[in-house]
């Protein structure tokens, strides 16, 4: 266990960000965030990131950036484990993270399309790849009984799955019952809860309110 105060940096919607939190409550490692403006960047971040992407997390005076290497060192300094020791499930958890990280893109694609066509062949696209992400999770958690580096993952997933719902758009989980019952258990719990700002549901909205999207016309925002 690192005894030195981590220091996180991102913005409040992130869900790369919202994954790192998680991770970092549940190993109980003390932390802070910064939540920074995109715009204007602080120095740092494109000084020494050459991507200039958030999050990051910052080590003394190291920084590290992406998401799943920044998970996967929290978990190398940390005793309790959320990596799987088998190899296979390990590496079965590892592909499953790429896989979620490539369905986020396709939700915020249907968060940003600016017409009704792209919006529907997004919104097919974000389904197929929800319905085989249901079709491979376990409950209580995606691998089975044991919460993995996947269920931090796929809490930010779901929790903006749900919060889409919520403000009367497309129930994306219609077609997928087990990651319905996933996200109802992972949504309910207390470090998943606590992982986001308060803001978190108002600033989501308004930047699809921002986007002026289609998604935006056709729900109650
Ligand atoms: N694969 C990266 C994705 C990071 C990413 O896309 N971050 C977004 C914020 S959620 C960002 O920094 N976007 C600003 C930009 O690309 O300039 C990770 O997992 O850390």
């Amino acid at each position: 266990m690192v005894t030195e105060k981590l220091q996180l940096f991102s913005f409040s919607t992130c869900p790369y960000l919202q994954s790192i939190i998680i991770n970092l409550k549940e190993k109980q490692q003390p932390f802070d965030v910064t939540y920074i403006d995109l715009i204007n960047k602080p120095d740092f971040t494109n000084m020494q990131i050459p991507i200039g992407r958030v999050p990051i997390l910052k080590v003394g005076t190291e920084l590290l950036f992406e998401s799943s290497a920044i998970n996967e060192y929290i978990e190398d300094i940390s005793t309790k484990k959320l990596r799987p020791e088998d190899p296979t499930q390990c590496a079965h958890t590892r592909a499953w993270i790429v896989f979620i990280q490539d369905t986020l893109i396709s939700l915020y694609k249907i968060l940003v399309a600016p017409n009704e066509a792209e919006y529907t062949e997004y919104l097919e696209n974000l389904s197929t790849q929800l319905i085989t992400l249901d079709r491979a999770a376990s409950t209580p958690y995606f691998i089975g009984k044991n919460m993995s580096l996947v269920d931090i993952e796929i809490a930010p997933l779901l929790y903006r799955v749900q919060l889409i719902k919520d403000i009367k758009g497309p129930n994306l989980l219609v077609n997928a019952k087990k990651l319905q019952q996933l996200s109802n258990n992972l949504l309910n719990k207390k470090n998943i809860l606590e992982s986001v700002p308060d803001s978190f549901n108002k600033d989501f909205i308004g930047k699809i309110k921002d986007f002026d999207s289609h998604l935006s016309k056709i729900t109650h925002i």
